[in-house]
């Protein structure tokens, strides 16, 4: 992307990719300009700070933040910066069942909030970033009224579908 990122996204390790990958895809089709790297807390704190640190003064709006395991990257990066922070809990190899990674992120301490997304939601945390932007952007927000009205559409398919084989 060309134009400079709106929404910064962030992940422990590369391992975490598979999972992160559709935040990044959702704001590409809407057209949110993004960037994605691998920040650890653990393995690259420093890296962490300034990524933090750095982050509203080049632009950015919202962080998206996903780690697995011990997932302290949210909500360390929640505590470095007054942007806001999606948290993406990851089941990966080192958890248990996901457990310590949803733990990990949803359980923050008063004053340092983390907007946590499902277990494995890269996607939604791609769709919640666009619609911070979509506060400040007439057209993200149309492009998410649109997204909504196609998940309605698909729904009343699938009814009309079952609606003509009689099963009602
Ligand atoms: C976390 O540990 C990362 O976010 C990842 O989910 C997990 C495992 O990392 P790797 O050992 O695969 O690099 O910090």
């Amino acid at each position: 992307m060309n134009k400079s990122p709106l929404v910064g996204i962030i992940m422990g390790s590369q391992s975490d990719l598979p999972v992160m990958r559709p935040a990044a895809e959702f704001l590409e089709a809407a057209n949110i300009p993004f960037e994605l790297s691998i920040v650890s807390a653990h393995r690259t704190p420093q890296r962490m700070i300034e990524y933090a640190q750095s982050a509203r003064s080049r632009g950015i709006k919202v962080i998206i933040a996903g780690a697995g395991g011990a997932a302290h990257l949210p909500g360390m990066v929640a505590s470095l910066t007054s942007l806001p922070v999606i948290g993406v809990p990851v089941k990966s190899r080192n958890s248990i069942d996901g457990w310590d990674s949803i733990l990990s992120i949803l359980q923050m301490p008063g004053g340092i909030p983390v907007a946590t997304v499902a277990l494995d939601g890269g996607k939604n945390a791609g769709i919640l970033a666009a619609s911070i932007v979509g506060t400040f952007d007439a057209k993200t927000a149309d492009y998410l009224d649109s997204y909504k009205h196609e998940l309605t559409d698909k729904v009343m398919r699938s009814v009309d579908e079952l609606d003509r084989k009689g099963w009602k």
